[in-house]
């Protein structure tokens, strides 16, 4: 048995994108907190372990390896005999795409700037910055609307079966369908709806959010 400790912040997608594929694997592992508000992120410790600071990162058999993309590649040939990637160049790639989305062109107008303003600064006592939160509404409508025209897949988004790049889309959906801007920017992505229908209840999604 292979030991795996994922070190981040439970709140961050990007480390529920990594601990949604191991619990879909059903994979045993660690988890470590490394808080995102409170510095531990940058501390000496974690630094060493991630020169750039953010999470996650993981230890596999005493390897330490962070970036998303490397990790759950690397996790789904290690724990999951690559079934959570197509076999199919084609759809490989579109996999591949769906992460460059997610990371290049929505990842910091949905998460940084909508989800921030909607729900982290209210919780704060703090008000939504709108002109903030307009500027970001047609950047994610338009990356949703690019993934959408990638779905192949059903129910999930490249396939019969969930895959990486389920894992990747669903944490950004779970914070931005708490927002009002969802509909909008899902006006014309009726496919993601469904998916999002589907795989929001599934019971890893709530395990990671829990
Ligand atoms: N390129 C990184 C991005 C990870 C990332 O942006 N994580 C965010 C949380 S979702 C983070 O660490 N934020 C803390 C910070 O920027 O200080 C990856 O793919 O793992």
């Amino acid at each position: 048995m292979k030991k795996i400790t994922v070190y981040g912040a439970s709140i961050s997608t990007y480390v529920r994108t990594v601990r949604l594929l191991l619990e879909e694997a059903n994979a045993e592992y660690e988890f470590k907190e490394v808080g995102i508000f409170n510095g531990d992120n940058e501390s000496p410790e974690y630094l060493a372990k991630h020169p750039f600071g953010k999470v996650p990162t993981i230890e596999f058999d005493g390897e330490i390896l962070y970036e998303t993309t490397a990790i759950t590649e690397y996790l789904d040939a290690m724990v999951a005999s690559s079934k959570f990637s197509p076999s199919e160049p084609l759809q490989l790639a579109r996999m591949r795409q769906i992460f460059s989305i997610v990371d290049s062109y929505l990842y910091t107008p949905a998460i940084s700037k909508i989800v921030v303003q909607r729900l982290i600064v209210p919780s704060q006592g703090g008000t939504a910055d709108e002109e903030l939160v307009n500027n970001a509404i047609a950047p994610v409508k338009k990356s949703v609307e690019a993934i959408e025209t990638l779905i192949v897949g059903n129910p999930y988004l490249l396939g019969s079966e969930i895959g990486i790049a389920d894992f990747y889309l669903i944490p950004i959906f779970i914070y931005l369908s708490l927002t009002p801007e969802f509909d909008v920017v899902t006006l014309q992505t009726p496919k993601l709806r469904t998916w999002w229908d589907r795989v929001k209840d599934l019971p890893t999604v709530k395990k990671v959010v829990s």
